[in-house]
């Protein structure tokens, strides 16, 4: 998939989330993720099965039927078991996450890498960037399927400056990986802050004020009463977001917010893992406690159907 079907998509899926206004909009998603799939395992594992697979991997696995999944998942368990103990800890789970997260954002910049790279010389330029992204636009600047492309695209390069550490305008692996994912690089955090922040400042001073935080997750749904997660979140904003109490969020409190210092998502993930599956609660692992749980870890062809099945009730 390119950036313009992923641009279609993304603006598909946004008027999606609209039309299903009591559906929580998850926007802490520029943090070092491991899915961009809401955790809510009331409704599927998907986010735990990117997690721990990887999201290209974990599709993979959706084809499979619960045999191969559970043989395959049984392959895997033998891999994070490193010291050979028979025994899968939290610590190796989180290794193993933290490697699939690793694995994922590598072969997401190799797969993308040879389309972008057009003289093959192994750098990506702006030019070439915004060649292959933007050409069409920029032959046909007026296109009428309304989507702001001179918007992104500004922002894009502000990004790609951002990430091209040596100001040359030619992005190394490295650096291109930067722009891909900058929520992976200390030195992208301010660019990770600034653009979100240009997302829900409707009103454009610079903060994020309650109504604007609300409207980014919820949009309302004429009459009816907000639901309680919305409440919920008032509440946070006032306690927790605002910190110094003014009513509104500025760069610094927007930035604790969406990449918090102190919260580790591959260990979250990792004793959720452990919790779910631990039948003896020794606090660790056997193959059989995992493999039992496969629908958990990996998914397969069963539960993806099952899924189909609930997601086609919600219509
Ligand atoms: C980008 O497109 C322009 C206009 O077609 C062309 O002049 C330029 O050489 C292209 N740049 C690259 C790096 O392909
Ligand atoms: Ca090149």
């Amino acid at each position: 998939m390119d950036l313009r079907q992923f641009l279609m998509c993304l603006s598909l899926c946004t008027a999606f989330a609209l039309s299903k206004p009591t559906e929580k909009k998850d926007r802490v998603h520029h943090e070092p993720q491991l899915s961009d799939k809401v955790h809510d395992d009331a409704q599927s594992f998907d986010y735990d099965h990117d997690a721990f697979l990887g999201a290209e991997e974990a599709k993979t696995f959706d084809q499979l039927t619960p045999e191969e999944s559970k043989e395959r998942l049984g392959v895997i368990v033998d891999k994070i078991d490193a010291d050979k103990d028979g025994f899968v800890t939290e610590g190796e789970l989180k290794s193993w996450i933290k490697h699939a997260q690793k694995k994922y954002i590598y072969d997401n910049v190799e797969n993308q890498w040879q389309e972008f790279d057009m003289n093959q010389d192994g750098f990506i330029s702006w030019d070439e960037y915004r060649n292959v992204t933007y050409g069409t636009y920029l032959d046909d600047p007026d296109p009428d399927d309304g989507f702001n492309y001179k918007q992104m695209m500004v922002r894009d390069e502000r990004r790609f400056k951002m990430a091209d550490k040596d100001g040359d305008l030619i992005a190394t692996k490295e650096e291109f990986t930067a722009f891909l994912h900058p929520e992976e690089y200390d030195y992208m955090k301010d660019i990770v802050v600034q653009e979100t922040m240009e997302d829900i400042d409707k009103n454009a001073d610079g903060f994020i004020d309650l109504e604007e935080y609300i409207g980014d997750m919820y949009s309302h749904d004429g009459n009816a009463d907000e639901p309680e997660w919305v409440k919920t979140e008032r509440e946070q904003f006032v306690e927790f977001r605002d910190k110094n109490r003014d009513g509104k969020m500025d760069k610094e409190e927007t930035k604790d917010w969406i990449l918090p210092s102190d919260y580790d998502h591959a260990e979250a993930e990792a004793r959720h893992l452990v919790y779910e599956s631990d039948q003896n609660k020794d606090g660790k692992l056997t193959k059989e406690e995992i493999v039992d749980k496969y629908d958990l870890f990996v998914g397969s062809q069963a539960t993806d159907f099952g899924e189909a099945l609930v997601r086609h009730d919600e219509f």
